[in-house]
């Protein structure tokens, strides 16, 4: 059960978000979700611990990284009763790593990653080369994503979503952050359309909303299941990224694949350089990966939210920290 809300509504304190006012303000917003997690081993008997810097991950998928050169191997087991894959964007795959269910050609074998069974393990093998990483004009690391594709646009509404980091090969430390920052942040522009999940109508039963009159073809029911979040989190309920004045701070910015996943990813306080120029607003398409920098000057608790309007009274909104 994943509560967009854990700490409650409207934590920004704006006067005109949605929700912020009426019956409905103290209510949290909580759904039934599939989420990738990371587990020590193989055995899939414990839960390895998030550690506390990525915990604004929410609920993004465990973080996977690598360097130029480096051969990525997951072995993924589906405890959901879903179909259910990991599907990376960048890293080179072979047909038995690809992760998405269409006819491409293939069988036997070449098809045991496209839909992993209930219960059912795949190891995906994902090597990284030169052109998974940072091209010429790139900083040291660049962003991806891996989600669920068998079918793609239910399984990342349902939840199936996480981030990727390959750094230029020999610019990683050993635990391979890259060498020339001091802070990383990954924020995903994520609506989740709950009318999309594969858990809709459980989740309906399970908020005694479920009628006849109720459908998801209603915009205005559709609409109020639409959940305009930051990683899975939603009016200010973002744990707060925590920086120093002067600090190297590489932003990764990425957005869902809805239709109207159209973002302007805002920051007040401060500036970052993205593509070589400054500015204050990154945009984001559907399932765009971005890369911003940023040496914050400016010292305060600042706002980070979408600057286009529906998104921001959605609750598409959070905070960031700059200590002194
Ligand atoms: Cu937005």
């Amino acid at each position: 059960m994943w509560d967009y809300t854990p700490g409650g509504r409207n934590l920004v304190g704006t006067p005109s978000l949605e929700g912020s006012e009426g019956p409905s303000a103290a209510a949290h917003r909580i759904y039934r979700k599939a989420v990738y997690r990371e587990y020590r081993d193989r055995t899939f008997t414990t839960l390895k611990p998030r550690p506390p810097e990525w915990e604004h991950l929410g609920i993004l998928g465990p973080l996977i990284r690598a360097e130029v050169g480096d051969l990525i191997q997951v072995v993924f087991k589906n405890n959901t009763k879903l179909l259910c894959s990991m599907h990376p964007h960048g890293l080179l795959y072979a047909k038995n790593s690809e992760g998405a269910l269409y006819n491409d050609g293939t069988s036997g074998e070449d098809k045991k990653d496209d839909a992993v069974p209930a219960g059912g393990t795949h190891t995906y093998v994902w090597p990284v080369p030169e052109r998974a990483g940072p091209g010429p004009d790139d900083p040291s690391s660049v962003i991806w994503m891996y989600h669920s594709h068998v079918v793609e646009q239910r399984d990342i509404n349902t939840g199936l979503v996480g981030p990727i980091i390959v750094t230029r090969r020999g610019a990683a430390n050993p635990d391979g952050t890259p060498k020339d920052v001091d802070r990383e942040f990954i924020m995903d522009f994520a609506i989740f359309d709950e009318t999309e999940s594969w858990y809709f109508d459980a989740n309906m039963m399970h908020q005694r909303q479920y009628s006849p009159e109720l459908r998801a073809s209603d915009p205005v029911f559709r609409l109020r299941n639409q959940l305009y979040s930051i990683n899975g989190f939603i009016e200010g309920n973002l744990p707060m990224p925590l920086m120093k004045k002067g600090e190297r701070v590489r932003w990764y910015l990425l957005s869902n694949s809805n239709e109207d996943d159209v973002h302007a990813a805002h920051w007040h306080g401060e500036t970052a350089m993205m593509n070589r120029m400054r500015t204050d607003t990154v945009s984001l398409f559907p399932m765009s990966m971005a890369v911003a920098e940023m040496v914050p000057d400016n010292p305060g608790t600042w706002l980070f939210h979408c600057h286009v309007t529906e998104h921001l009274e959605g609750g598409m909104i959070g905070r960031f920290k700059v200590l002194p």
